[in-house]
């Protein structure tokens, strides 16, 4: 970079994380040195974030589909359609007959700006990609602690923590300046590691530290969460590993807890889990004699159809330990998009208003009114998935912004159908993603690098981000679409904004948590929420003196194992469970781009045990079909002990071999988060199979 190069300071548009970097003027990533999150430190993504900001497949023009095809219009032309099919939809079947999906890696008032119009239009029918992430921790938490983010933050932990116990995520490769910086420096000070995880991967490997031995892989049956931790939970009981004080004065439910556990067969249980008792029992020592532990939970656990009971029990065991409120400790998700978390916090959800306000709560809504200036729907609208998914809800049109439900939601054989049958689709995104295909209306977004606006990361600090000149000179900023179709729909100045700034001001208005931050007060560094007034300093852990629940108390509520909803049997015997990689991102439209990040993983591929691998005849590298009772795909197989014998697993960002073409729609019934991490399969092979010994 010469002196002379005019730079940008910005945030990483990737994961959860929230890395500053900086973006010079032709476009090029450079380190930002005293970053607040990572001071200068970055991963494969972060670095290679700009090269596709500039690709030649970016849309840029709008278009609209006549007689079965898209083809370019005019910005107005394509507003037209969309005031035209939206004003007709509402005439003909009223306004919860659209669906709204929001964008996580969109800015917060952009994501503000988009549930202000789904609710603007009449309906709550707004959702977001948490619902396919994070919506049954963040459900489970909310219920019984009382906000729906982590206890605690990456710095906090890094400093005081004794035990990280990693459940159901792979911090190495989805977030991995959190692992390599914080983690590591955790585990460097002295800490101990125990993953709980069916697949051994970088994050595994990534803690064999020399000269210590405080790592501990439980490699467990997927989907078996529930019963390993309530062989924990008993350790911990029968051992007095309790904090007596804690419990009496901080939570409720204890009794119902002990009384789940009463007569349960620790030693049967740990068999369901494939894991040894003694592994078990020796993980729970050491978070039950911890000082300070903390938990991190991740799609493992919450993408279960007993994902909001999958968490339930984390917040158990943190809760009887008394490993909550105090530095190093908590229940920690780590979120999972760029800007998810702010997403969920302006209120692009079915059932919540900007600040987490329920919509069924009168003076909320009423509050939120006011400043609106109409009248918002009382009751909670549908999720995505129930929007794409169920025929019978009435939905006849949508609206995505920045989302890929063709390729995200599980199941993608029945979206596509539905979204055939649908009479409307806009797609407001930055790639021709295989939901283009269904669309009636394309609006072609500026990307992350060509725009400002705040941005909430995984630890609720909400931090600026500057955006450079324009790449395509028809492409328009997010914010600007969404003001721009409010102001054509509705005849008013409700959507009437000089930029992010002037939307910020509203929104803090509107969402007590944010009330005290300002452009000029977020500055380099941002603040955490909680920040209730100007000079607020957020909080770096929640929970101090009380739960924020309804009567102050942390929930304590026994479950019992459920298994996964489709178990293996004779037509599909193995398990196949699927995850991510760390040069990939989600549905792959950014990184299958990038050429440094598509390098090493060109193609989809599954990981098969060498035991199963023996019994179907692979071998490494061969081509096989992964098949499920809902379709197939055909990847090359990798043959390796990283995953555990009956298990196969695949990833998800290939479109050619989509893993959820595989996946089961079941839901969990609270959360309607889908069961991404468990259904039946079953490999056929496309070679000969290979000879047996003596078979010449
Ligand atoms: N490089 C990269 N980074 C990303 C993303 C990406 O696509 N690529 N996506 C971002 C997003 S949106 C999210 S939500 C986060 C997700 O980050 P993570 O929460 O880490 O998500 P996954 O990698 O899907 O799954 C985590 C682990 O769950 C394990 N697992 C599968 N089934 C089970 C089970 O039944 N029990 C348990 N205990 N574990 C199980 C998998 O083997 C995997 O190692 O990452 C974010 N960061
Ligand atoms: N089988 C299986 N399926 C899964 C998962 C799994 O573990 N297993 N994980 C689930 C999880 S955790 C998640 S979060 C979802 C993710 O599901 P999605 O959110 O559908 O996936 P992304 O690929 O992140 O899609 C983001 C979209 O936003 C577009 N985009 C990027 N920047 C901008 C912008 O600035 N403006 C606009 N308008 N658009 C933009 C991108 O091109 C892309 O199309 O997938 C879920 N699906
Ligand atoms: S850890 Fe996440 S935020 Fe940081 S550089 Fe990597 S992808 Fe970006
Ligand atoms: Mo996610």
């Amino acid at each position: 970079m010469d002196d002379s190069q005019e730079t940008t300071k910005t945030v990483c548009p990737y994961c959860g994380v929230g890395c500053g970097i900086v973006v010079t003027d032709d476009m090029r990533f450079a380190p930002w040195g005293d970053a607040p999150v990572n001071e200068g430190r970055i991963c494969i993504k972060g670095g290679a974030a700009t090269e596709v900001v500039d690709h030649e497949d970016r849309l840029t023009e709008p278009m609209v589909r006549d007689d079965g095809d898209l083809r370019e219009a005019t910005w107005e032309e394509a507003y037209g359609r969309i005031v035209n099919e939206m004003e007709r939809i509402r005439d003909e079947h009223g306004a919860d007959a659209m669906g709204f999906y929001g964008c996580s890696k969109a800015m917060n008032e952009e994501n503000y700006l988009l549930q202000k119009l789904a609710r603007r239009y009449g309906t709550n029918n707004v959702d977001n990609c948490t619902r396919m992430c994070h919506a049954s921790t963040v459900y489970a938490l909310r219920r019984s602690l009382g906000a729906g983010a982590m206890t605690n933050s990456m710095a906090d932990l890094e400093e005081s923590t004794d035990v990280l116990w990693i459940q159901g995520a792979n911090p190495a490769e989805q977030h991995p300046i959190a692992n390599s910086v914080y983690f590591r420096q955790a585990v460097l000070e002295g800490a101990t590691v125990i993953q709980v995880d069916p697949h051994a991967n970088k994050t595994t490997r990534s803690f064999d530290i020399e000269g210590t031995d405080r790592h501990m892989h439980l490699q467990l049956e997927p989907g078996t969460d529930i019963p390993l931790l309530n062989v924990v939970l008993k350790t911990v009981l029968e051992n007095d590993w309790v904090d007596e004080e804690f419990v009496a004065e901080r939570t409720e439910g204890f009794e119902d807890l002990k009384a789940t556990l009463k007569d349960f067969d620790t030693e049967a249980a740990a068999e369901e889990c494939g894991v040894p008792l003694e592994d078990i029992e020796r993980a729970a020592e050491a978070y039950g004699t911890a000082d300070a532990a903390a938990i991190f939970t991740g799609m493992g656990m919450s993408q279960h159809a007993c994902g909001v009971d999958n968490t339930q029990n984390e917040i158990n065991l943190a809760l009887i330990t008394g490993n909550l409120g105090r530095p190093g400790t908590g229940v920690n998700p780590l979120r999972g998009q760029n800007n998810v978390q702010g997403t969920c916090d302006v209120g692009a959800m079915p059932n919540v208003l900007p600040g987490y306000q329920p919509v069924d709560d009168d003076e909320a809504r009423e509050a939120v009114e006011e400043v609106w200036g109409f009248e918002v729907p009382a009751e909670p609208g549908l999720t995505n998935i129930e929007l794409s998914h169920e025929a019978g809800t009435g939905i006849h049109g949508l609206y995505v912004m920045g989302e890929n439900p063709v390729m995200s939601e599980p199941d993608s054989n029945v979206v596509e159908e539905r979204l055939i049958d649908l009479e409307f689709v806009v797609v407001q995104d930055i790639f021709p993603t295989g939901t283009v295909e269904y669309a009636d209306v394309v609006l072609p977004a500026t990307s992350w690098a060509e725009r400002g606006g705040t941005v909430s990361n995984t630890d609720r600090r909400v931090q600026r981000m500057r955006g450079i000149d324009k790449v395509h000179p028809n492409t328009r900023h997010d914010l600007d679409i969404l003001a721009d179709v409010g102001s054509r729909l509705f005849d008013e100045s409700s959507f009437d904004f000089e930029g992010p700034e002037a939307v910020f001001e509203e929104l803090r208005e509107v969402c007590p948590i944010y009330h005290g931050m300002t452009y000029d007060l977020l500055g380099e560094e941002g603040l955490h929420w909680p920040c209730y007034e100007p000079g607020d300093q957020g909080d770096p852990y929640l929970y101090a003196e009380a739960f924020t629940t309804e009567n102050g108390l942390g929930r304590i509520e026994g479950v019992s194992h459920q298994p996964p909803r489709e178990v293996p049997d004779e037509e599909y015997p193995l398990i196949l469970t699927t995850a991510r990689l760390i040069e990939h991102y989600n549905t792959g439209t950014m990184s299958r781009r990038s050429p440094t990040l598509n390098r090493q993983h060109p193609e989809n591929f599954v990981d098969v045990h060498p035991n199963d691998a023996e019994r179907y005849g692979i071998a490494d590298g061969d081509d096989v079909t992964l098949r499920s009772r809902r379709g197939e795909i055909d990847v090359a197989a990798q043959v390796t002990d990283d995953i555990k014998e009956g298990t196969v697993w695949t990833t998800v960002h290939f479109s050619a071999s989509s893993a959820n073409r595989l996946t089961n729609d079941v839901l969990d019934e609270r959360a309607k988060i889908p069961e991404y991490k468990a259904s039946a399969a079953e490999i056929d092979v496309d070679v000969e199979p290979a000879a047996s010994p003596g078979d010449d």
